[in-house]
Parts: structure tokens; sequence; C-alpha cells
């Protein structure tokens, strides 16, 4: 809408006192004192129309009006929305219309809680999937639902939320899916009766009530031949099979491999995947780790990872790291050397999170890169091509890092737009040395998105704290939800996409 014309007696009162060199809130006072019956609009415009006394930004004419006490906030705001449009919303901003601000801090009785991972539901809805300390100093897994707004979803366990012990032992939740007929899944380790890791899987009804029809009572755990076994990822597969990767350690030999288990769609271990449903891959040295697995869209299953350095080096040369199987979990010798692929960025420690399958085939891996010289620990992605090699079509010889503020930035989620742009999601450490949301976005050949936030990249603090985002999901109309900790608590923010 246009302005209204400014009534000239209060023209001529502004003048006078501008001219005489009065503050603009004192003028502003002055103007709506003699003319009480003033509205907040006309008095906005009677100020910005005064060339002797030009108010010039947003801030100063809400300050000049706000010194009145003869309006209010609202009319306040909406005479700045004439004169100073805000400027229209940008990819990449937080999403006004979710929580406060953009933001959701959500927590257990004050206990302390780690989010680990959110997808998006069918129907629209959040789920954040993580932890939580129990009375008893152990952990429990812990869900909470929330409506698109933001709001906790009461539909889902107790008031939105759901946590689940492990017949008195911790259970951590790392990894969710939602199946294709509305059931959670989550991915989660547990300490079992030798004091060490068991992989385990948890099915929830899409109340959040734990569904007896899978495991024993919801619950299934998988020991590694009395190794520990740690689960970091879960997917299913397109026949509906649940595929969990994560670590294996034997402490005879303190080597450390990569693991995965299949299940049928009951929980029980599917005996044609590798071993008794079970598969491990070493990489030739002692600290290796899976932390994403999917499938392709072939049928293969992908892990990424990281890979340790070799037996007795002393050395700190940790690389991403991939492997790829036959459906019946062998190492498939098409991709890479034998069926794995390592990739080093500096020489120093990479450790690769997260990964995801674009529409070509081409699988992008990210997570963090060390760099001692520029910005130490940052946001990195590489790029494979089908046979594992690099893609030199993406940043440089396939690899791309980011660095926030020149200090530890860490990358553990990455999610594809629809229109193929990449999302990494972690942590950046801002200026005051604390831990920030960071998100970054890329085009297509790994450069930053110049549209998104500054550069390509945002960072968002919640409450002056530590705060981590561990996973991203995409809404379908493009929003970008980050989910993560902030100060021993849930916390989630939205951003705009587009
Ligand atoms: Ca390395
Ligand atoms: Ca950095
Ligand atoms: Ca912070």
């Amino acid at each position: 809408m246009s302005p209204p014309t400014a009534p000239p007696q209060v023209l001529e009162i502004i003048s006078a006192l501008a001219a005489a060199g009065f503050p603009e809130a004192e003028v502003a006072v002055a103007a709506a004192t003699v003319f009480p019956q003033l509205a907040a609009i006309d008095l906005a415009v009677c100020l910005v129309d005064q060339q002797s006394y030009p108010t010039s930004t947003r801030a100063e004419l809400s300050a000049a009006l706000g010194a009145t006490s003869h309006y209010s906030n609202a009319e306040i705001e909406s005479a700045a929305d004439v004169l100073f449009p805000p400027p229209p919303p940008a990819a990449g901003d937080l999403d006004l219309t979710f929580g406060t601000g953009g933001k959701i801090i959500t927590d257990f009785d004050g206990r302390p809680a780690d989010a680990r991972d959110v997808l998006v539901q069918s129907d629209g809805k959040l789920v954040v999937a993580g932890y939580t300390t129990n009375s008893s100093s152990t952990s429990d897994l812990a869900l909470i639902r929330y409506n698109m707004d933001g709001s906790l979803d009461p539909s889902f366990g107790t008031g939105g939320k759901v946590t689940t012990n492990f017949n008195g032992n911790s259970g951590f939740g790392y990894s969710m899916i939602q199946q294709s007929d509305g059931k959670l899944v989550v991915a989660s380790s547990t300490t079992n009766s030798s004091s060490t890791y068991d992989f385990a899987l948890i099915r929830y009804e899409s109340n959040g009530s734990l569904d007896p029809s899978f495991g024993e009572g919801g619950k299934v755990t998988t020991n590694f031949n009395g190794n520990a076994g740690y689960a970091y990822s879960v997917t299913q597969q397109s026949d509906g099979k649940l595929v969990v990767a994560g670590y294996t350690f034997t402490s005879s030999s303190g080597i450390y491999n990569f693991a995965l288990s299949r299940y049928e769609s009951n929980g029980s271990l599917d005996l044609t995947f590798g071993e008794g449903g079970k598969v491990t891959t070493g990489f030739n040295g002692l600290y290796d780790s899976g932390c994403s697995v999917t499938q392709q869209r072939d049928g293969k299953l992908v892990v990424a990872g990281y890979a340790g350095y070799a037996i007795n080096s002393g050395g700190n040369n940790i690389d991403f790291a991939l492997s790829r199987y036959e459906s019946n979990g062998s190492l498939d010798l098409t991709f890479g050397k034998g069926g794995k692929v390592t990739t080093d960025f500096y020489g120093n420690a990479d450790y690769a999170y997260s990964m995801t399958e674009q529409r070509d085939g081409k699988l992008v891996v990210a997570g963090v890169a060390t760099n001692f010289s520029i910005g130490g620990d940052n946001f990195a992605l590489s790029r494979y091509n089908i046979d594992g090699s690099l893609d030199p079509s993406f940043g440089t010889g396939g690899k791309v890092t980011t660095d926030f503020y020149g200090n530890a930035d860490c990358g553990f989620s990455m999610a594809q737009q629809r229109d193929g742009k990449l999302v990494v999601a972690g942590y950046a450490t801002n200026s005051s040395r604390t831990y920030d949301f960071g998100l970054s976005r890329y085009n297509i050949d790994g450069s930053l998105d110049p549209s998104f936030g500054t550069g390509g990249k945002v960072t968002t603090d919640f409450a002056g704290g530590d705060d981590r985002a561990y996973s991203v999901a995409i809404q379908p109309n493009g929003n970008i939800i980050l989910a993560g900790t902030s100060d021993g608590k849930f916390a989630l923010a939205r951003y705009l996409g587009v």
C-alpha cells in the first residue's frame, strides 16, 4: 500500500524541531503529543519525509516511534513495514513459522539428552531419535515427535515423547527410518552381560508403542561372535529387509572393522546375508568404522565411514572409507579395489559420517577433514563414480572442504535436495569458541551455493552454549530441518530451502 499524505502541521513541527537539532526520538514524541490522534504510519511518513531530518533505517524509525508511548508494537511494526519493507525471505533464513523464531528446544525432565537423527514422516510430522540419561544413570533410547509447526505431537508416546529401556542396560538411538508401513525402526547399541556392546534394533508402531511383532517385544540385539558391535546406521531395502551398519571391536587384537547385519521384517537375522546374517570388513588398518549404510538403486549395499592407520604405524592418517556389497553380503569387486575405497584429504584424520546416492548413481560422502594449514577441522565431501573412482567434476579432484570461522567444524549429516543441491549439517565453532549449528549448501559441481545464507553457509546459536546438529532432513516443500543437541537437550531448527 502507498503511504498516506503527511498532515502539514505535523510537517511544520518536525521541520522546526529538526532544524533546532533535537534528537529524532524527541521530535517524534513532540509530534505525537501535539497530535495524539495521529496514526503511527502518518507520523512515520512525516519523519521520513523530512529531508533535513532523515530517518534512514527501520531500526531508527521503530526506536523513534517507540519513544512516544502512543503506539503499540504492532502499530510500529506495520508502519515500519510500509516504509522499510523487510527483505524478502531468502534460502537459509530460519523459518519463523517453526517453534520460536525457527528454533525448538525440548528436554526430558531436565535429564541430559542427545538427539542424533531426524526424519520427516510421510504425513509431514517430524521424529527425532536419540537418548537420554535415566534415573539409574544409564541411557535410554529417546524419541520425540513434532507436528509440522514444531509443537509436540500428543498422539505419540506420552505427550509426544517415548523412552525405551534395554532391560536395565544402556541403549542409544543413532539412526532411524520410517518403514513403508509407517512403523519406525531405530538402530542402536546396547550393553550386554559381558559389558560390551551389541547391535540393537527397536521397532515402534506409529503411535510410539513397541511393535510386538518384531524380535522380542519390539527389540532385537545382535552379538558379533563375542566381540563388541556398535551400530550407527539403518536402512530398509526395497524388499523390506533391514540393514544395520557400524563397527565391531575385537579386544584380543585391538582391531575395529566395518560391521553389517541384515534382518527379515520380523527382526530375525537374514541367513542369506554374509555368515548367519552378519558381515565384517577390514581395511588393512586398526581403526575402521561404518557410519552410514544405503542401498543403491541397483540393489547393492554401500557403507561409508572411515578407515584408520596401519597396525604398528603409530600414525593418525585416518581416511574416508567406503565398501560395497552384492546382495548376499560379498564384497562387490567392481567397486574400488576389491570392493573398498579410501580417500585422504590432507594426510590427517578424515571421518565420513553420511552418504547419499545421486540420481545418476554417483555416491557423495560427507564428514570432516583436518587441515592444519587452513581452518583446522572442516566440513568435507567427496564424490565417486559408479566404479568407486573419485569424480573429477566435483570440487577439486572429487573433493570439497568448507571452513566456517577458522576453527573446528564438523559435518555429520547430508541430504540431497530435489534440485540436486547438497546440504551438509554439523557444527561450526564460532568466535567465542563455542559450537553453533553449521549448515552449508553446495551446487551440483561441489561449489558453495551463493544463494544460500552467507556465501553458502549458515550458523545458528541457541542459547550461547554448545549446539551441534547431527542430522538433516528435507521436507517435501524444500525446507531444511536440522536436529541435534543444545546444552544437553534436543534441539531443532528449520530453514527456508528456496
Ligand atoms: Ca586422511
Ligand atoms: Ca574449520
Ligand atoms: Ca552456540
